[in-house]
């Protein structure tokens, strides 16, 4: 692995940290190009009161002079303005944890007395650490004319229609409103779901399409499971909070049809090697082939529900309700910067493994002499090979 990040910090602790190691030399960054992103993860319809107070200000550490990636690990530091509220006050016990969230099973794990560690380290806070290690690498991806976006496909049961739209316009389109949606009369719809569901004291999930265009042919491999790309990218999307299925391309209809009719046809153009549809969401074989990349993922409705729910108190040792603890209702459209983040690490990680490079500047001629699917780039020998001669055996 090429590039690599770590994430540190309490949701109401005194700031996240993230470390960014592996960046090429040469590369323009900014706390402001960081920010642009991080205040798209503010912005949200369903979003709790927390993200009045987050500003989310940036400040590097390190890797960075100039304003330019040395090759040296990059340090983010995002303060967390809520802290100022909690910082030397005592903190009532929580001991009564909420079904679907980590209150449980990270105290199982860790022997915590009170649950609070659980939900301080499990919180969708960390995430805006993610965002600012993404921002990063679509900075990077960007160099190369690599894209990621994404929008919301559907949230509770009401999807958006957007055939016929493209990817780069969705997106566009999803961007002006607050629930991310491409499909301005679903949208409409949804925020009125979203808010009969906040005064029913309820919360709601979705799906989610994230995209990346301009992607060469060949990143990945299919030669090992912890290289595949599809395998790299399920892992990242699967580690965002609450982010329960993820599919690439149309995986789960296809799931559904005779394998003649989920192909996508391998023609020629001249002598480019050209795909009328995208159903396998631009990888095959764990690896790119230039289509544009298409994944879903699934959110669940998060845990956190001013309805009470069914739990145990772990002090008294009995059956009670949920006590409720400050939280969005409906984050999903707050996950489309998210996931487009953990989409574009993995991507910026394949490309350098692809590429190498300590610099740019070395990077740069290596991508253009990239092998394309074109038939001169593809020779073939025609001849028969003894591939397992008997001697060897
Ligand atoms: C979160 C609960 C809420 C959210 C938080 C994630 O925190 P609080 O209880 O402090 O209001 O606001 O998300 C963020 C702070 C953020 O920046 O996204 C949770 O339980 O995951």
């Amino acid at each position: 692995m090429p590039l690599r990040y770590l994430t540190a910090g309490e949701s109401h602790g005194p700031a996240l940290t993230a470390i960014l190691e592996g960046l090429p030399s040469g590369l323009e960054v900014s706390a402001e190009m960081i920010e642009e992103q991080l205040s798209r993860r503010r912005r949200g319809f369903g979003a709790g009161p927390r993200m009045q107070i987050e500003q989310d200000s940036v400040r590097l550490l390190s890797g960075i002079m100039a304003h330019t990636t040395t090759g040296a690990p990059v340090t983010i530091s995002i303060q967390n303005n809520d802290h100022d509220n909690w910082a030397g006050k005592e903190v009532q016990a929580f001991t009564t944890p909420r079904p679907g969230h980590a209150d449980l099973t990270a105290a199982i794990k860790y022997g915590y007395r009170d649950l609070r560690p659980s939900l301080e380290r499990a919180s969708a806070r960390e995430t805006a650490a993610r965002v600012a290690v993404g921002a990063i690498c679509r900075k990077l991806l960007a160099q190369f004319g690599i894209e990621v976006g994404g929008y919301v496909r559907s949230i509770g049961d009401i999807d958006a229609q957007m055939d016929g739209i493209e990817l780069v316009e969705r997106a566009r389109i999803a961007e002006g409103n607050d629930v991310r949606v491409p499909d301005l009369e679903a949208a409409q719809r949804i925020q009125e779901r979203i808010q009969q569901v906040i005064l029913a004291g309820d919360t709601l999930g979705g799906t989610i399409e994230i995209f990346a265009l301009g992607l060469p042919p060949g990143l990945g491999s299919h030669v090992h499971w912890d290289r595949r790309l599809d395998a790299r990218l399920g892992a990242a999307v699967l580690s965002v909070q609450a982010i329960k299925g993820v599919e690439i391309g149309s995986a789960f209809d296809n799931a559904k049809r005779r394998g003649t009719e989920v192909q996508d046809a391998i023609r020629l153009e001249g002598e480019e090697i050209k795909r009328l549809t995208n159903r396998a969401g631009g990888l095959e074989g764990g690896i790119t082939n230039g289509n544009p990349l298409i994944l879903r993922a699934a959110m669940k409705p998060i845990a956190t529900t001013l309805t009470p729910q069914p739990t145990v108190d772990l002090l008294e040792g009995e059956e009670v309700s949920t006590q409720y603890e400050r939280s969005d209702f409906c984050p999903v459209p707050r996950a489309v910067p998210i996931l487009e983040a953990v989409v574009a690490f993995v991507l910026a990680d394949a490309l350098l493994e692809k590429l190498g490079g300590d610099s740019l500047e070395e990077m740069s001629p290596r991508f253009v002499n990239l092998r394309q699917a074109r038939l001169s780039d593809l020779p073939m020998d025609g001849s028969p090979k003894l591939f397992w001669p008997q001697d060897e055996k």
